[in-house]
């Protein structure tokens, strides 16, 4: 059984992919690793490595010592926080980028995952259905650094044939663990606020569609993508992925179905010029086409297992 690297083990989306792995390969094949401890359940199922990716030597005693194969590289600054401070997230976004694709050339890995995200499009993309090929200008450090990355994951498949592979993430929600310091962070507050207090106070506006996925179908998604044949995988920089689109009001509205006086107010921050920024909706046509990818969860669906779930934890 092949040997898998999680590096950002601890984070929103490493705290769900780690399990759905090592559910998959095995525990004692799926290695997890951050520079901070993880959930409990991620801890006792398997091996966890204290690892920070800016540490190129460290990375690769892990990957030595544990006869890695493919490493799944998820550690980031995301895009709220990065806004606050860009250099150095620029230099853990890109350079921890750089070290893996660097290990995966010199120990000749087998398989490397990098998650991009739709915050490589920027003001002058179509905001609507966005096409997998269109205009790329990011104004945040987030999407810049992402679409960088995007350019050097093509690259190095390019001249050094290293397999990697790569998804343009939309905002993910999911109740594992809460997201950090992102523009969708929203979209998961909300219910932890409408469980708690019957309120929120949302950072965007009313009408502010973003796309979003629950975090089960981004697990799927990555790992169906890992799995596909190398042949089917034609594009090398990263794959647009769509689940649904929705705006604050939309959201709440939902929620009320379920909570009846939940109350939503508004006041935007600096979050939402990124969110303007960005596209409203997705087109993955070429995900679909290249190795099959269907989403499978609608707002509906993911409402009321958000809330069922966050209501469980807090209890
Ligand atoms: C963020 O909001 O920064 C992320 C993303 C869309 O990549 N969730």
């Amino acid at each position: 059984m092949k040997k898998i690297l999680v590096i950002g083990a601890s984070g929103q989306i490493g705290s769900d992919l780690v399990i759905e792995l090592r559910k998959r390969f095995g525990n004692e094949n799926t290695i997890a690793s951050d520079i901070r401890l993880a959930s409990d359940e991620i801890m006792s199922s398997g091996t966890f490595e204290t690892l920070n990716v800016l540490e190129k030597d460290n990375l690769i005693n892990v990957c030595k010592k544990y006869n890695i194969q493919e490493i799944y590289h998820l550690a980031a600054i995301l895009s709220g926080n990065a806004e606050k401070n860009p250099l150095k997230s620029w230099e853990i976004n890109m350079q921890g980028l750089l070290n893996v694709l660097e290990v995966a050339k010199e120990l000749s890995l087998n398989k490397i995952f990098w998650p991009s995200s739709i915050a490589v499009f920027g003001p002058s993309t179509t905001k609507t259905n966005t096409p997998q090929f269109d205009i790329m200008d990011p104004n945040t450090v987030y999407g810049i650094s992402k679409l960088a990355g995007e350019r050097w994951c093509e690259y190095f498949y390019e001249k050094f044939n290293v397999d990697v592979r790569s998804l343009r993430y939309p905002g993910l929600i999911s109740y594992k663990a809460e997201a950090g310091g992102g523009t969708t962070d929203y979209a998961v507050e909300i219910f932890y606020e409408a469980i708690k207090n019957k309120k929120y106070e949302c950072f965007l506006s009313a009408e502010t569609s973003l796309p979003m996925m629950y975090m089960e179908d981004a697990i799927n998604a990555t790992i169906e993508l890992m799995e596909a044949d190398k042949q089917k995988i034609k594009i090398r920089s990263s794959y647009n992925l769509a689940g649904i689109s929705f705006n604050p009001k939309e959201i709440a509205n939902e929620i009320k179905k379920h909570i009846t006086d939940f109350k939503i107010t508004y006041k935007e921050d600096f979050r939402q010029a990124i969110a303007n920024s960005w596209p409203k909706s997705i087109d993955d046509s070429v995900a679909k086409k290249d190795w099959g990818w269907q989403h499978k969860y609608n707002l509906a669906e993911m409402t009321k297992i958000m809330l069922k779930e966050i209501a469980k934890k807090l209890s």
